[in-house]
């Protein structure tokens, strides 16, 4: 999600997504805007995901408390970048997340010790792969322990692998990274996920069996249903009726 506003996100929601991802990166997402878009999926039923700006791991946290039911953390290219994400997000053993979850425990109806016994598990921690450093690490990045899993961002990988000449999620070297990055993942039993900017991309990334696919974002789907709309007013048959007759 684009934009942040709650309504947009119930919509998006409602329309038959497993989950929406409320976008603090590029996007327009505040911790305000989160704590309510996390409640307007609520509504509809459904998680909400949160990305964050480059290494905003502290608003992750916070994005536990009011609620999100997980965090991307963008540009992850080594197992210390991965370590100092889970660190601030996950509960003792496997991190430090500090304890405040007042708005989570509500949304969710856990009792403070079943939140604490349950966090880690409910809350994904994805660490985005989008940069040949990245790739080149990305073993490492998979063994951090409490990384739940990835999510590759083809475009930034397109841009980091042209050496800042293209942004192709089609270009070659991303196709041939999604195969190593996958066959990595899937050696320590850890599911990876993807971005598709379009939904031909996302038919091609589910053909290619990623379980989890980032559709979007809202704005493309309103200017898609606005431009479909304009088109059918003159597409349309003709009805006979109104002042032209
Ligand atoms: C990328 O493709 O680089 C992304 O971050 C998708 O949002
Ligand atoms: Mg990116």
């Amino acid at each position: 999600m684009f934009t942040a506003y709650p309504m947009i996100v119930e919509t998006v929601a409602r329309a038959g997504f497993d989950s929406v991802t409320l976008d603090a990166q590029h996007g327009f997402a505040t911790f305000e805007t989160i704590a309510e878009g996390v409640a307007a999926a609520a509504l509809a039923g459904k998680p909400a995901m949160v990305r964050l700006p480059l290494g905003g791991f502290a608003l992750g946290a916070r994005a536990l408390d009011v609620g999100a039911a997980g965090l991307v953390a963008p540009m992850i290219d080594t197992a210390a970048d991965a370590r100092a994400f889970v660190d601030a997000v996950k509960y003792p053993p496997v991190g430090r997340r500090s304890w405040g979850p007042v708005r989570a425990m509500g949304l969710t109806g856990l009792s403070r010790d079943a939140y604490l016994a349950t966090a880690n598990d409910l809350t994904l921690a994805l660490a985005m792969i989008e940069t040949e450093t990245a790739l080149r690490n990305v073993e490492e990045i998979l063994a951090v322990d409490g990384l739940d899993g990835l999510l590759i961002g083809p475009n930034d990988l397109s841009v980091s692998l042209s050496a800042g000449a293209a942004v192709d999620p089609a270009h070659p070297g991303v196709v041939a990274a999604l195969a190593k990055i996958s066959a990595a993942a899937k050696r320590v039993g850890k599911p990876v996920a993807i971005f598709a900017n379009t939904s031909a991309f996302a038919s091609d990334y589910v053909r290619r069996g990623f379980p989890m696919i980032a559709l979007g974002p809202d704005l493309a789907f309103l200017s898609a249903g606005a431009e479909r709309a304009l088109s059918d007013v003159f597409d349309a048959p003709a009805t006979g009726e109104g002042p032209g007759g």
